[in-house]
């Protein structure tokens, strides 16, 4: 059953559906691992409502705010009045690594994700500043909102899933409108026929099927942005929470996972070659991972794949450690080109909305 939907979404065969509907699904570790550049088949979905089914061909992109004019621009003119730009980002999902924070306490109502929440791809699209300046803005504008055209229900209202970015990260030419996905045409499920693309951001500021830019003086009063997608403290339960209150999410934070063994796999004594990837939020860089063995005791550096790192992107990595025989555990912990690194206890960092587990990550494996 699972496997059919994602094969109806053109996902490899052995993705790992998390939710049937709306589709939530991720690929497995090794897969994962396998390439700097996620094929689509591999490449997670996360969506709150059902695909919605968009027209290219008359679709519109409404632009409003601040300014008086109000635009509606079709996809054959943004691609005939702006110069087209591709750009290799990483999404990830805020909710990347959530089982790690249920392991610790039980998080109501959210999907429950591996490390797998986590994409890397090239897009191809117009730059976002170009359409502004186009657009033109007052001098009160501050952000910029993104709406999606898809038709999502939370308390009884409906309405397109969306949020906001401060205008100077959206006056940055990384971030797009994209309507390419490595090379090809963005599929439905990724957000077609166009979508918005804010690296070093989370993966939720990236509206899919994007039908609406509002710039805006304060952020985004959308339900993604105002109610979810903000960081609460651990003492802080759904019963308890003052939605005016929490920290409203944006930048990713520095994180890793081991990708290779995979948790509950058998490996031999002796040398283990352990594979993984690591990411930087905001722009930054990634500019070491430690790999543990004993629990953080000693730690081995691992080697890049490549030296080349881009700010938008997350790098592969590689260790050999030594492993005794019986029961193990590999932990990884990146750091980020700001000495960021990743907290040792996923308890410190947990909060019940599930987001931001950026906790050493820990795999066991049995050794012998
Ligand atoms: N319109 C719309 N855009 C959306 C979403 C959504 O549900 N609806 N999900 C967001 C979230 S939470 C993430 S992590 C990314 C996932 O993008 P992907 O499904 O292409 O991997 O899309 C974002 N954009
Ligand atoms: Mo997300």
């Amino acid at each position: 059953m699972e496997n059919e939907t994602a094969k109806s979404f053109d996902k490899h065969p052995h993705f790992i559906v998390r939710e049937a509907e709306p589709f939530n699904a991720e690929p497995p570790p090794r897969l994962l691992r396998l390439s700097i550049v996620t094929p689509p088949e591999l490449f997670y979905v996360r969506n709150h409502a059902s695909v919605p089914e968009i027209d290219a061909d008359s679709y519109q992109l409404k632009i409003s705010g601040l300014s008086n004019r109000e635009l509606q621009i079709s996809l054959a003119e943004l691609r005939e009045r702006f110069s087209s730009r591709t750009v290799t980002a990483t999404l990830q999902c805020a909710g990347n690594r959530r089982d790690g924070l249920m392991a610790v306490k039980e998080i109501g109502g959210e999907v429950s994700w591996g490390a797998q929440a986590i994409g890397n791809a090239s897009w191809t699209g117009v730059s976002l500043c170009d359409v502004l300046e186009f657009a033109g803005m007052t001098t009160d504008a501050r952000h910029v909102e993104f709406i999606g055209l898809d038709d999502v229900e939370r308390k009884g209202a409906r309405f397109g899933f969306g949020g906001s970015i401060p205008l100077e990260k959206g006056l940055s030419a990384e971030v797009l409108l994209a309507f390419e996905m490595n090379g090809a045409a963005l599929a439905p499920v990724h957000g077609a026929p166009l979508r918005a693309i804010v690296p070093g951001y989370i993966g939720a500021r990236s509206v899919k099927w994007l039908g609406e830019i509002k710039v805006k003086s304060e952020p985004s009063e959308n339900y993604f942005q105002a109610h979810a997608y903000k960081l609460f403290p651990p003492g802080v339960s759904a019963q308890t929470v003052d939605w005016n209150e929490g920290l409203m999410l944006g930048e990713v934070s520095v994180n890793s996972a081991i990708c290779r063994p995979q948790e509950g796999e058998t490996v031999r004594t002796g040398k283990c070659t352990v594979q993984g990837y690591a990411m930087a939020g905001g722009g930054r860089g990634v500019e070491r991972v430690d790999v543990s063995g004993d629990n953080g005791q000693t730690w081995t550096e691992a080697k890049f794949d490549a030296d080349d790192s881009s700010r938008w992107v997350w790098r592969f990595w590689e260790a050999e450690i030594d492993l005794m025989a019986g029961e193990g555990q590999i932990v990884a912990r990146a750091w980020d080109s700001a000495t960021n690194t990743q907290p040792e206890d996923a308890r410190a960092i947990w909060n019940f909305k599930g987001y931001m587990n950026n906790a050493w990550h820990r795999v066991n494996v049995f050794v012998s």
